[in-house]
């Protein structure tokens, strides 16, 4: 039974006392046994909700502003199965100068593991919300949490999504304590892992290439990369246009591999100043430049803005895999870009541990980049 208490969250509280009774409808995957106080912080609860809760409101001049947003024609579309290097790191290029992020297709990752990582996401956030919450933390340091938004400690308005993030790099450091239900849930989502890890090792060098370096260079200045994984559940949202699945964002990691709902829309990027829809394409993977990448690049390639915006129909999934530099990895462009055509080291020398600090101790939508802070 939910069990209604004076502790209630006040989003729960504003519904409760303004709303009609059938506002609240008790959700299909849920038992109905959850305290509402911990069934309120996720909002894949068992709790549906037909008006926007308060906290999710944006104010009137940072919403997504829906109707403006056109769908973006040209987004670079990389074919991995070609056998011409030069062509593929040329169409990175290109992309990279032009978009910050770009598809791939015939990546070599097998269909049969995309599936099976897509299943078992959707299983996770159907089981009941009182076995999900055994997994609920709100401390982004740990390694393995189900979460909501982005971070609900430092917020004042927030998002429109669930997460379950995992530490996927070692695998056998970190596969222990992933969840054990669903039951196939460590075996899917490491051949995941793996795979994504080698197409993501390629593309860093085809981006090494494509700057004119040698493949290894930034694999080297990188280290021995973590990598991270969200699985972003964005349930049906009641009022889409007063919120974000996420707002507006670039990554601080390296390079970012997103699996994007074959089926439901949402992703958008920001290109000259116009945030256009990314929608899905067969088979592809959506490739983003992270914040390190921009750094390595002396500022050649740019970090690209991008966000979720959620709809009242479809439930939308996304799977982002996120390649980190080691935490002491010195995050500084080589010589080669430093000294091109007369230009001058764009940031100061950093290690990852102090940018991911940094970006953690701050909002995700704050204006002021949080590369800014290390720029020379
Ligand atoms: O859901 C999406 O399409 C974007 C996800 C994203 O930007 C993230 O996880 O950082």
């Amino acid at each position: 039974m939910i069990s209604l208490s004076s502790q209630l969250p006040c989003d729960i509280k504003r519904i409760f006392q303004l709303g009609p009774p059938n506002l609240i409808t008790p959700h299909p995957f849920s038992s109905g046994t959850v305290p509402i106080q911990m069934a309120g912080k996720v909002i894949s609860s068992g709790i549906r909700y037909n008006t926007l809760p308060e906290s999710y409101v944006r104010p009137v001049t940072d919403r997504p502003n829906l109707s403006l947003v056109s769908d973006c024609n040209d987004v670079p579309v990389i074919d991995f199965g070609i056998d011409d290097r030069r062509l593929i790191s040329q169409q990175i290029g290109d992309a990279c100068r032009r978009f910050g992020f770009f598809q791939v297709i015939n990546h070599g990752v097998p269909d049969e593991i995309v599936e099976k990582m897509q299943e078992i996401g959707r299983e996770f956030f159907q089981l009941p919300v009182e076995e999900k919450m055994k997994l609920y933390s709100e401390d982004p340091s740990k390694t393995m949490r189900l979460s909501t938004s982005f971070n609900v400690q430092k917020e004042q308005v927030h998002n429109w999504r669930d997460y379950l993030r995992l530490h996927c790099y070692p695998l056998d450091q970190y596969t222990p304590e992933w969840p054990s239900n669903p039951s196939s849930f460590k075996e899917y989502v490491g051949n995941y892992c793996r795979e994504v890890r080698e197409l993501g090792m390629r593309v860093l060098e085809f981006i090494s290439e494509s700057l004119g370096l040698e493949k290894e260079v930034i694999k080297n200045i990188l280290g021995d990369q973590g990598q991270h994984m969200a699985i972003n559940h964005y349930p049906v949202c009641p009022e889409p246009e007063l919120t974000y699945g996420l707002p507006g964002h670039t990554d601080p990691n390296a390079l970012t591999i997103l699996l994007q709902d074959a089926l439901v829309s949402g992703l958008q990027v920001l290109k000259d100043g116009q945030w256009l829809a990314v929608r899905p394409h067969p088979n592809a993977f959506v490739i983003n430049i992270g914040d390190q990448l921009e750094a390595v690049s002396n500022g050649e390639y740019k970090s690209v803005w991008h966000r979720a915006v959620v709809n009242s129909d479809k439930p939308r999934m996304s799977i982002a895999s996120f390649l980190c530099p080691c935490n002491d990895s010195i995050i500084s462009a080589p010589q080669e870009l430093t000294e091109k055509d007369g230009s001058k080291p764009v940031f100061k020398k950093f290690t990852y541990a102090e940018y991911y600090k940094k970006f953690w101790s701050r909002n995700l939508d704050q204006k002021d980049h949080c590369l800014e802070f290390f720029k020379n």
